[in-house]
């Protein structure tokens, strides 16, 4: 490691202990950013680094809420404001035992890089909680989410902070907070983003994270020729990103081979489409089921634990959570002859595991490009919103579309001209970055 990445990590260490996957996320942008510091020594003047590793704000507070046998339970939320050079806080809230301070700063650290890419005025925020969604009643979920916006409401708005979805959070959690902060602030106003159709969602904001990480992985195919038409696809979770992956994949003629959950993975030889696919959309998004269910109705294998990885594909989209894909993993998938990795989830791959897709040409999509279409249709979703409009489906798709496009480009130009052709990780961390360092020198020292 040289002396600038040594001096940045040695800091955030020491600032930010107990934050592993924080570290995590902080040294590989610095890492990707060396080239760029050396030749812009004003970056390094104004001190960009030390103040984009520090969040503009951060709130926690306590969530109490009563549950269907009238508990009182209490929970912890968060909202780390990162960074607005660019536009108002904005990204998901994500409901899952495992959210603590440390998560949500590698995920809003990430934001700020991505939303930068979207080319959209968005800055970077996360928030949620350590609340488990699972196996929690409508009620219970409807409580919690009152409780929860009953505080942040104070935080946000549509020129502040614009939350939306990520784990553990979709359309009914959307709802259920979007109402509170309407009934709080007696206000009818944009300040979540994947609301329902009805009352100011964007169409294609379901589908968009999914369709543009496909649409990425696509424009990274064509670079080698190629397309997903025929391609085995290997797919991890099977929430939100997954799903919509999965159906783009088919969509595009290749086969989804395998899904997972945090209680095992199936795999489907049949490739996972048509009344399969409509099968899986109703366990996982209406009757909220494990995974296993699919296996039982269609007969196909179901594995306990993690092993997904193992399953032969020329694909990989890791959909589920961060360090899922391990450098076991990825020289699994290697040897089983992978050639292209789009990452819909956010850091799914350990930087072991990042290392084994370069060093053997892999086209490696970070989730800070591949993931960026949730966040890009949100984006759209707010200007609909401010403009009192709707666009169609095809209008927000072909956006979408675009988007991911140049994302693409804009990576693959950056990683060019500071001298690491075809790495999408350093191009993403610098095309991602040179926007928010600029807009921050030309803000001045706030
Ligand atoms: P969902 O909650 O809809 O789905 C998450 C899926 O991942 C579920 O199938 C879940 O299984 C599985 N999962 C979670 N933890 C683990 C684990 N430890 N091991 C195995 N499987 C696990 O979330 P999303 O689909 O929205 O999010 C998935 C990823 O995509 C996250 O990394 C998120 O940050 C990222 N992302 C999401 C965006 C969005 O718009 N929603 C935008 C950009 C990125 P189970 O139900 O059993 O917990
Ligand atoms: O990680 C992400 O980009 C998201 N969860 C989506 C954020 C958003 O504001 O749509």
């Amino acid at each position: 490691m040289s002396n600038f990445v040594d001096t940045i990590m040695a800091h955030v260490k020491n600032m930010n202990q107990a934050e592993p996957e924080f570290h995590q996320a902080v040294q590989e942008v610095v890492e990707s950013l060396e080239p760029v510091i050396a030749k812009h020594p004003e970056f390094k003047e104004a001190k960009i680094l030390e103040r984009l590793i520090e969040p503009e704000r951060v709130i926690m507070f306590r969530v109490p809420w009563v549950d269907d046998r009238g508990n009182v339970q209490v929970n912890r939320g968060f909202r780390v404001e990162f960074n607005s050079a660019l536009g108002p806080y904005k990204g998901g809230l994500r409901f899952h035992p495992s959210v603590n301070l440390g998560i949500l700063k590698f995920l809003g650290f990430e934001q700020i890089f991505k939303n930068s890419l979207t080319t959209l005025p968005l800055g970077g925020g996360k928030g949620g909680s350590d609340f488990d969604p699972h196996q929690k009643s409508d009620d219970e979920v409807m409580r919690f989410c009152q409780g929860f916006m009953s505080e942040l409401f104070r935080h946000i708005g549509p020129n502040t902070d614009i939350p939306a979805g990520d784990m553990g959070v979709g359309g009914r959690e959307i709802g259920f907070l979007f109402g509170q902060y309407k009934k709080l602030r007696n206000a009818f106003e944009g300040i979540l983003t994947g609301k329902g159709l009805e009352w100011g969602g964007s169409l294609i904001r379901t589908e968009a994270t999914g369709y543009g990480c496909v649409y990425l992985a696509e424009e990274m195919l064509k670079t080698q020729q190629k397309s997903f038409d025929g391609l085995r696809v290997a797919i991890s979770g099977s929430g939100n990103v997954a799903q919509y992956a999965a159906q783009k994949v088919n969509q595009l003629g290749g086969k989804v081979v395998t899904l997972s959950d945090s209680s095992g993975f199936i795999v489907d030889e049949e490739g996972i489409s048509g009344e399969r696919w409509d099968f899986l959309m109703d366990l996982k998004n209406f009757r909220r089921g494990r995974i296993k269910e699919y296996a039982d109705k269609f007969k196909c294998e179901f594995h306990e634990g993690i092993g997904v990885w193992n399953t032969k594909a020329d694909v990989a989209l890791p959909c589920a959570t961060q360090n899922e894909i391990s450098e076991e993993d990825a020289q699994t998938l290697v040897k089983n002859g992978c050639f292209c990795v789009a990452e819909g989830a956010n850091m799914p791959s350990t930087p072991e595991a990042i290392e084994v897709f370069l060093n053997n040409k892999v086209l490696f999509g970070p989730g800070k490009a591949a993931n960026a279409g949730g966040v890009g249709v949100s984006g759209l979703e707010m200007s609909q919103n401010s403009m009192r409009i709707s666009w169609t489906r095809e209008e927000v798709d072909a956006k979408l579309h675009r988007i991911m496009k140049d994302i693409h480009i804009a990576s693959i130009t950056a990683a060019e001209r500071f001298g690491s052709p075809g790495n999408y990780v350093h191009g993403a961390n610098i095309a991602g970055f040179l926007k928010v360092a600029n807009a921050m020198i030309d803000q001045g020292v706030v």
